[in-house]
């Protein structure tokens, strides 16, 4: 009864698992098309974009210093994959919606990492990289790998990874690279995603998804990141982290969090916002928080929109739904 009226069909993300290998492999599929056919840039100032799928990562970098630990943080990220996915659709054919990754279930089934089934080779993104010395600034415990992927669709040189480290933008081409720490990924459990959602206000919530960026202090966002990531990986660097596609099913299941946090009082949550504008800023010293009317953008991928028109999964702006 909240739906819009241009939301009449909704895609529905569906969790990786439950995707027969097929509808896996169009995923995959899909995602290699968006980096490797060669499109024309549609980012301007960006100088080492090459791909549509660069645009994304390009975009991400850009905006890394003002999307992450604010109040808008979820929801800036709900708007880009939903432009993802609509790329994917758009630009690769892909008949399908945009997956999410439940975690939890893969640490609740006690296997190891390498054997879940997001990191197989042949119906999964690839695995771990092997093991590489390097320096581990954040003392990311038990660290497994850190050199390139070697197999699976997203192996080199059939992916590049072309943006970054770090904020760089110049054309950069390199092996995508994973270093997994199944300590850090053993954050993400139900009982955590429970804390996150066992609050009233939108606020607290947003605050509870990211909490503070230490490694001594478990939080869902971080566990994907840097479990899969690590000190070396790709979906460590903060800036860069898009260059791995594991970044997007992982970021769908903090979206879907919110969503069923919201769907727990719609007509409430659907307008109920807060948190800070300015990074860590939660006492509002520097600025005030965000508000329905505060504004986003992906720069050229898609339109400007407020806060309020995508709070609403099937508003006239989004229309998905999750599955499970
Ligand atoms: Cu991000």
């Amino acid at each position: 009864m909240y739906a819009s009226p241009r939301c009449t069909k909704p895609l529905i993300r569906k969790e990786w698992r439950t995707l027969s290998v097929d509808e896996r492999q169009s995923y995959t599929k899909a995602v290699l098309c968006l980096g490797n056919r060669q499109k024309a840039a549609s980012i301007s100032g960006i100088p080492g974009l090459r791909t549509r799928y660069d645009d994304f990562q390009g975009v991400h970098s850009i905006q890394t210093p003002y999307i992450h630990w604010v109040g808008h943080f979820i929801l800036w990220h709900r708007y880009y994959i939903a432009a993802y996915e609509a790329a994917l659709r758009e630009v690769c054919g892909y008949r399908g919606a945009q997956p999410y990754w439940n975690w939890t279930i893969d640490n609740a089934s006690g296997r190891d990492m390498i054997d879940w089934p997001v990191f197989n080779n042949h119906s999964g993104f690839g695995g771990n990289g092997p093991y590489v010395d390097g320096e581990n600034l954040f003392g990311i415990p038990e660290r497994r790998g850190g050199g390139c992927v070697p197999r699976g669709p997203f192996a080199y040189p059939s992916w590049t990874v072309n943006l970054g480290p770090g904020a760089s933008l110049a054309y950069n081409p390199r092996c995508l690279k994973r270093d997994f720490s199944r300590p850090i990924m053993e954050w993400a459990t139900n009982e955590l995603v429970n804390w996150v959602m066992n609050v009233s206000r939108y606020e607290d919530f947003a605050y509870r998804l990211e909490n503070v960026p230490v490694f001594t202090v478990p939080n869902v966002h971080g566990a994907g990141h840097f479990g899969v990531g690590g000190a070396l990986g790709d979906l460590g660097d903060v800036y860069a982290s898009p260059g791995d596609p594991l970044f997007y099913i992982h970021h769908s299941t903090l979206d879907r969090m919110l969503w069923r946090w919201q769907q727990r009082d719609l007509p409430r949550r659907l307008f109920d916002i807060g948190g800070p504008t300015i990074p860590f800023d939660y006492q509002n010293l520097q600025g005030p928080n965000i508000t329905l009317g505060f504004q986003i953008g992906l720069g050229d991928l898609a339109p400007t929109v407020t806060l309020g028109e995508i709070m609403n999964l099937q508003g006239d702006i989004l229309c998905y739904d999750y599955e499970g």
